[in-house]
């Protein structure tokens, strides 16, 4: 089993990795137009946790994937991570103030480069699947790959999912409905991290894809949990964005819905059902095993 230090180091090891690619695909802040690329920069390149990119490190990690053949698929989804979050805190949305403890894009910059930026961002991601030269070199495989985060990403997955947010602001849903709404708005894009990088192996079988699909699944709700939860008991200094402002807008919760203590159970289920999905693997999969265990530990 790997211990906790060790995985520690690996998470740093993730992030580090992922930053240089970003630094890397990132157009240069002097770069004309300046105001835009700035924003973008301001905005991937703040503190993140970068919890994609180390789920597909870590999915590469287990089937034996060179991990420079996933860099570009890990910089492409956080980069599409930071559009959906640069959306979701403008006036029209969420209309927040506060992201990784600093100013939103829109009020570090002004709302029209906030949607300019993430309109780029969302670009750039797939100019990376199509340029990077360490990916897969079988055209087949990189166009199912960038399908796949189209429509992950798209209304059928992340973007469907936050209108399914919108739509339920004071409205009372049931779990069911709110299940719906996360398992596209947070849990799509979660599944694209473990598909693409499983997508580059040679060797997994069906059975494999599947149980880690499963397993995407299962972490994609219990992130998603844990936010509530934490949206409830943590603190805007440790979140880095305010705290209570699901309840302050509204919104349907985990806590509000089922209460806090069966969000916490829940929580702890689906990290047990994950588990069981990644029976089939042995100890190549403890990454996988202690990013669930991280999910619903985690305190920001
Ligand atoms: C605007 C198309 C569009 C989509 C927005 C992801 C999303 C959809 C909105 C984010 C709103 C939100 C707070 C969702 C809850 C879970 C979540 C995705 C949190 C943010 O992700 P983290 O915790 O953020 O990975 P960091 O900053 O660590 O990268």
């Amino acid at each position: 089993m790997v211990d906790q230090q060790i995985f520690n180091k690996l998470l740093q090891d993730y992030k580090q990795r992922v930053d240089l690619a970003l630094e890397n695909w990132l157009p240069l802040e002097t770069l004309n137009p300046v105001k835009l690329h700035q924003a973008m920069r301001y905005s991937v390149l703040g503190s993140g946790k970068r919890v994609r990119p180390v789920l597909v490190y870590a999915t590469a990690s287990t089937l034996g994937i060179p991990l420079n053949q996933v860099d570009g698929i890990a910089a492409a989804i956080e980069i599409i991570h930071a559009y959906s979050l640069i959306h979701d805190d403008l006036p029209a949305m969420d209309d927040d103030d506060l992201r990784r403890g600093r100013p939103t894009c829109h009020k570090q910059f002004d709302e029209a480069t906030a949607i300019l930026a993430g309109d780029a961002l969302q670009a750039l991601a797939f100019y990376i699947l199509t340029h990077d030269s360490e990916m897969t070199p079988d055209a087949s495989r990189r166009l199912a790959m960038i399908e796949k985060l189209a429509l992950f990403s798209g209304s059928r997955g992340m973007a469907g999912g936050q209108a399914i947010d919108l739509a339920s602001v004071g409205k009372d849903i049931n779990i069911a409905e709110l299940e719906t709404m996360h398992i596209h708005k947070t849990g799509a894009l979660i599944r694209t991290c473990i598909q693409m990088a499983a997508l580059t192996s040679n060797t997994v079988s069906d059975a494999q894809f599947e149980a880690l699909d499963c397993y995407a699944k299962k972490i994609g709700l219990s992130f998603q949990v844990q936010d509530d939860i934490l949206d409830v008991i943590s603190d805007t200094h440790t979140l880095g964005k305010p705290q209570g402002s699901d309840a302050g807008l509204d919104k349907p919760t985990f806590p509000a819905i089922i209460g806090l203590q069966a969000a916490r159970e829940k929580a702890l289920e689906l990290h047990q059902q994950a588990l069981d999905a990644i029976q089939c693997f042995g100890a190549e999969a403890d990454i996988l095993r202690l990013i669930s265990h991280w999910f619903v530990q985690r305190s920001h």
